[in-house]
């Protein structure tokens, strides 16, 4: 992250590190110097959830001697398949707490928070307490009646609009 001119105004470079690439030689190019990693699984898979702390081992090895150690996040992805899910909102918060990551989640298919994502680690490195509004300015709320019947309800809803804070069942 850098100054782009105005005080205001920061430049965010970003690598995209693919699954497999944990084996690379290449990994510890990317990963040293990062002020932030983004360690995302997706939340219909235990398996990548479970490849959450590998991934973290490999931050924490390639950044170890550094003065500042990398801002984590926790990243749920594909919220959009809440129906799905199999990582329980518990097993993320806990992983998070225990690894002191930022958890977050998002959906890469809708958008849902992916900017809210970037935004909240640009302000946690900057020290920048984001207001309400900033907070909830990229989260899809879906507005809609509660029925009485929950099962019409459900045909009802578009489950591919659900976001984590407001989940219409
Ligand atoms: N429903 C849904 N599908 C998603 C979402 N994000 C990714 N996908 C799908 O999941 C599959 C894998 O997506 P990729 O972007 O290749 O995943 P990746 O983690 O970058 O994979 P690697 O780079 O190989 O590690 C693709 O079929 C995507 O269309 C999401 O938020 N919701
Ligand atoms: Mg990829």
């Amino acid at each position: 992250m850098d100054n782009n001119g105005a005080d205001d105004e920061k430049n965010i470079k970003v690598w995209d590190i693919g699954g497999q690439s944990i084996a690379s030689e290449m990994i510890d190019k990317y990963i040293a110097g990062a002020q932030a990693a983004l360690i995302v699984y997706d939340v219909t898979n235990m398996r990548s959830f479970d490849n959450v702390q590998d991934w973290l081992q490999v931050v924490k090895r390639v950044t170890k001697n550094e003065e500042k150690p990398p801002h984590t996040a926790l990243v749920g992805n594909k919220t959009d398949l809440e129906q799905k899910r199999v990582v329980t909102v518990e097993a993320h918060n806990t992983l998070a707490k225990k690894h002191d990551m930022m958890p977050m989640y998002v959906s890469a298919k809708t958008g849902d928070s992916v900017l809210m994502l970037f935004r909240q680690t640009v302000a946690d490195l900057l020290k920048i307490v984001l207001s309400k509004a900033d907070q909830e300015a990229d989260i899809v709320v879906v507005e809609g009646e509660i029925q009485s019947d929950a099962r019409e309800a459900r045909r009802r809803v578009d489950h591919s609009q659900n976001s984590n804070v407001c989940n219409v069942m």
